[in-house]
């Protein structure tokens, strides 16, 4: 579940949701921008009493979006787990370390950074076994990380312009679906454009996440998705929506005429509406690897990125990559897909990854 809130609170906090604003004076100032945080996984529901004639074994715990990224990352963290497992702080455990990391991702620069940074922190510590080696680790790559954490913050402009792209199948049709349920439950009137003119699907797609009282979807089948676009921030701004998401068709960064439609899009929406789009956000797939810092870089070049949501964590990805995008190119990171369903997109810790990643 996530949280509104009426002003700039931490991750995580656990301030309760402001009443909705119902009037609003006309010279009234603008109200204070909503953050969108995602709260803890739900707890638990308390257990059923159960009859003392038929004991039943009690229900196995329902897997925690911490356990599937845990689970995800399970391979990585095993291949760098192991390389603490003897009893030496040696060159040898630093060239294993070197490996692991460029193995999980890393990649070369924040490789060399975090190999750097720890032997400094070992030195510091003094630490003489290679198990607290790990947790400094821990400590080295949660602070290489930690640029890369920001809530979303919706309602500094009504409407909230968010455009979001990336390559082909990377979830971002599935990641807006779920976004939109969240805003929806917390009361944000959102406004979709389904700006992918390709498939006839997406707007299918996007209307099953799509809680019909409160969410709206402009469409057109085949059309020109800037017009598209361009009518769903009119619409929304005529309807007084909190928030439009534009869903744009998956495309790589290689195709030049399919990059500068991108462009032609994002300059539409400033001409329906001045200063929009607010966010440009960049889905990508943790199972791409070295792969996914290419696109962020050339999506970032075409388009200027605000944030990323990286998807399916929960599958074969090796994680190292954020350590990379933190170094190269550190678009903050809003959210992380651990799954399809509406629970497994997360707002990023960079404490918890870093964690998952290595504990
Ligand atoms: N395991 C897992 N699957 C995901 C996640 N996010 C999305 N998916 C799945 O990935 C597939 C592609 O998702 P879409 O949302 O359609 O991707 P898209 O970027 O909109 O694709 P195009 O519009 O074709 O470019 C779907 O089967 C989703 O259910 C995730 O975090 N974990
Ligand atoms: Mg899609």
């Amino acid at each position: 579940m996530f949280s509104f809130f009426k002003k700039k609170f931490g991750l995580g906090s656990e301030t309760p949701v402001a009443p909705p604003v119902t009037e609003v004076p006309a010279a009234a100032e603008a109200p204070p921008p909503v953050v969108v945080v995602a709260a803890p996984p739900a707890p638990l529901p308390a257990p059923v009493p159960v009859s003392p004639a038929l004991p039943e074994p009690p229900e196995p715990p329902r897997k925690s979006w911490m356990d599937k990224l845990r689970a995800g990352l399970r391979k990585t963290g095993s291949s760098i787990a192991q390389v603490f497992t003897g009893t030496q702080i040696d060159d040898a455990l630093y060239e294993e370390l070197e490996a692991a990391l460029l193995m999980a991702d890393a990649g070369v620069k924040a490789t060399e950074y975090l190999l750097g940074d720890l032997r400094q922190r070992v030195k510091d510590a003094k630490a003489s076994d290679p198990a607290a080696v790990r947790g400094l680790l821990i400590d080295s790559l949660s602070e290489l990380l930690r640029p890369l954490e920001k809530p979303l913050t919706v309602g500094e402009a009504t409407p909230t312009v968010i455009m979001v792209v990336g390559v082909n199948g990377a979830g971002k049709t599935t990641s807006i679906g779920k976004l939109t349920r969240h805003l929806a439950e917390a009361n944000q009137t959102v406004l979709l454009a389904a700006a992918d003119t390709f498939r006839a699907a997406a707007r299918e797609q996007l209307s099953v996440w799509a809680d019909r009282t409160s969410v709206e979807i402009v469409s057109q089948e085949g059309g020109d998705p800037s017009a598209v676009t361009f009518d769903a921030v009119a619409a929304g701004r005529a309807r007084g929506k909190d928030v439009v998401i534009a869903d744009t068709a998956g495309r790589l960064p290689t195709q030049i005429h399919l990059m500068e439609e991108l462009k032609k899009i994002k300059r539409v929406i400033g001409k329906a509406q001045e200063g929009a789009p607010h966010e440009v956000l960049l889905v990508v797939d943790g199972n791409t690897g070295q792969n996914a810092l290419s696109q962020v870089k050339a999506f970032d070049d075409a388009l200027g990125l605000t944030g990323l949501i990286v998807t399916k964590l929960d599958g074969t990805a090796k994680g190292g990559v954020l350590a990379a995008i933190a170094r190269e190119r550190a678009v903050p990171v809003y959210f992380i897909g651990v799954g399809e369903k509406l629970e497994d997109l997360q707002t990023f810790s960079a404490r918890e990854f870093a964690q998952a990643l290595l504990e």
